[in-house]
């Protein structure tokens, strides 16, 4: 077992002393709120998957790293989205970290696709395995954070006092400012209100009640089939319908899971050349879904049908890219609806008529099935929106449909939204919130200009919500200590993103997605889902390429950033 290496259990600063008095650094910038500013050489915001890599790898290295979380506990998104149902929807063999052989050959993993408790279980395994939490400060959110250039570090406040720091991580998420819409009324509602990504830990008991779900996206899809199987009627609001593949869960097979565990360098390599750095269970297609002919195309599409997951959206090559191939794929899906659901009438609501996986594409057990039990009502509020929540339930076109509950499955201020909210302000006092007024500007999702040594990991502009999000976490991660190392092997103390380099990122970025079909929804990648949010596509198609870019730029003494 490694805990570290004994330089980071020294907590030998790299950069500086390791705890100052912010009263007696006033003068550089500090705030002197009465509180002493805990310096370190980097403060990594948020203790997810990425937060605690972040940690691991750079006490490794030998810096002097501490980990703030607002929550009391590791795991990010799986700490906060313990919905019924909630469960990963790439392969539990592939949603993993690679970084240690150890790890990988002792964790067992029980499902093809693990439940939301079970890989819980697995980021405080990790916790555990590497002694993390003595340098995560839980409960402690980060309030405000800025740029000191006189000094070259970043001052964060949080409402547990101030921290100082030549270099600030962003291990935020892309998925963890919850949406909630403002519906009128809201507040007046009688029974208890609930949002997937913010579920209580204790549970929460439907027995005998009659529950309202709101959404239909990824979260809804997978609660919806969960909760309908525990409460006496379920009425679910939906406001676009969605497009949805069997996930065919399973006990994960004894030997499938010998045959990973004996070969994962191999797969791990292989998973990374992958479009959404997963290895799939049937080969991407490189065909085009056009040409095929009608029966090749049917045997095709009920195999991958039949094999479920993600699988499915790779057989043809142009699913993502030719509007006619992604329709008649579309039609296929809808005609699977049409079998499943009983009544034509319900059928006809569930049928999307949009572009196919241009918004998340979701995974499912039974969700159009849940739809034919008679305690299940369907509210289509695509015309006539949600009028007002009342003090009895949700009222729809002067119809009030009485529930107990009320489930919220409405999404997430996806990718900005938590950056934004922690009042970022960088060189010359420019707000974050300010330069990114027209959308994110990033270069390569890591580096933003005017805010010095301030890494995101899966920021927007990287690949991250488009691909298996461990993988890319670990090769952000990765990459930021290549980084950090090789800026201290030099006696550099900063590092910045040229305005250039972002603008011709923020270019590419614009120009990858306008040759897909991702642009043509209403999605959270665009930012079309929270009222005001201005509409820029945000994480960037193509993993492989994106990770040779990321190596060539750092290989080339760090092209389009400055360094000083
Ligand atoms: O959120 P969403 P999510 N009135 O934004 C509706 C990841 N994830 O939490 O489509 C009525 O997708 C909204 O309607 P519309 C995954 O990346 C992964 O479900 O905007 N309805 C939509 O139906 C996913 O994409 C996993 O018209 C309103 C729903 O709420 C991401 O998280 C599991 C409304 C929101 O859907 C987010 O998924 C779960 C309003 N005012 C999540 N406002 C897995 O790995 C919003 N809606 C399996």
């Amino acid at each position: 077992m490694r805990l570290g290496s004994r330089a980071a259990r020294a907590r030998r600063s790299a950069f500086g002393p390791s705890v100052v008095s912010a009263a007696m650094s006033s003068g550089n910038g500090a705030r002197s709120d009465g509180h002493e500013a805990q310096a370190h050489d980097v403060v990594v915001v948020g203790a997810g998957f990425a937060g605690m890599y972040m940690l691991h790898k750079l006490r490794d290295l030998g810096f002097d790293a501490v980990v703030v979380e607002r929550a009391d506990d590791v795991g990010g998104t799986w700490y906060w989205n313990r919905y019924p149902g909630a469960r990963c929807d790439v392969e539990s063999m592939q949603y993993s970290y690679s970084f240690d052989p150890e790890l990988e050959q002792e964790w067992e993993w029980s499902e093809r696709y693990s439940g939301q408790p079970e890989i819980l279980r697995y980021a405080n395994h990790v916790a555990d395995k590497y002694d993390l939490r003595r340098d995560i400060r839980f409960e402690t959110t980060v309030t405000a954070v800025d740029w000191d250039d006189d000094a070259r570090q970043w001052h964060l406040q949080t409402d547990r006092g101030p921290y100082r720091a030549r270099f600030v991580v962003m291990a935020t998420g892309c998925l963890s400012t919850a949406n909630v819409p403002q519906f009128e009324g809201a507040e007046t509602f009688e029974g208890p209100t609930y949002h997937t990504g913010r579920w209580p830990h204790e549970g929460v008991d439907f027995d005998g009640k009659s529950v309202a779900v709101i959404g239909t996206g990824s979260s809804a899809v997978q609660a919806i089939p969960v909760i309908a199987a525990e409460c006496r009627e379920l009425t679910v609001f939906q406001r676009t319908p969605n497009y949805s593949v069997p996930a065919r869960n399973q006990p994960l097979d004894p030997i499938e899971k010998a045959d990973w565990k004996a070969n994962y360098r191999e797969l791990r390599a292989r998973m990374v050349t992958e479009p959404a750095a997963m290895v799939l269970r049937l080969p991407g297609s490189e065909d085009l879904a056009k040409e095929a002919s009608d029966d090749e195309f049917a045997r095709r599409m009920e195999q991958r049908w039949a094999v479920g997951g993600f699988t499915f959206y790779r057989a043809y090559g142009d699913i993502a890219l030719d509007a006619e191939s992604n329709d008649r794929v579309a039609e296929f899906v809808r005609r699977k609806i049409a079998e499943v659901v009983h009544d034509p009438e319900v059928a006809a609501k569930l049928t999307p008529h949009n572009t196919i996986a241009c918004k998340r594409p979701c995974l499912d057990t039974h969700y159009y099935e849940t739809f034919n039990e008679p305690h299940v009502n369907l509210v289509d509020v695509s015309a006539t929106p949600i009028e007002r929540i009342s003090p009895a339930g949700v009222v729809v076109d002067g119809t009030e449909y009485p529930v107990d509950a009320i489930v919220y499955a409405t999404g997430f201020d996806a990718m900005t939204g938590t950056l934004l909210r922690m009042n970022i302000t960088g060189r010359g006092g420019v707000r974050l919130a300010d330069h990114w007024d027209a959308g994110p500007r990033t270069y390569l999702g890591l580096g933003v200009a005017g805010f010095p040594n301030m890494f995101t990991v899966s920021g927007p502009g990287s690949p991250s919500v488009l691909t298996n999000m461990i993988p890319s976490i670990e090769q952000h991660v990765d990459w930021i200590a290549r980084c950090l190392v090789d800026l201290r092997e030099r006696s550099t103390t900063v590092i910045e993103a040229e305005p250039d380099a972002e603008a011709y990122w923020v270019d590419h970025v614009n120009a990858v997605a306008d040759l897909t079909l991702y642009p043509t929804c209403n999605s959270w990648y665009l930012g079309a889902n929270i009222p005001g949010k201005t509409r820029v596509f945000m994480p960037l198609p193509g993993f492989p390429p994106y990770v040779e870019i990321c190596e060539d730029v750092a290989s080339d003494n760090y092209r389009g950033f400055a360094l000083a």
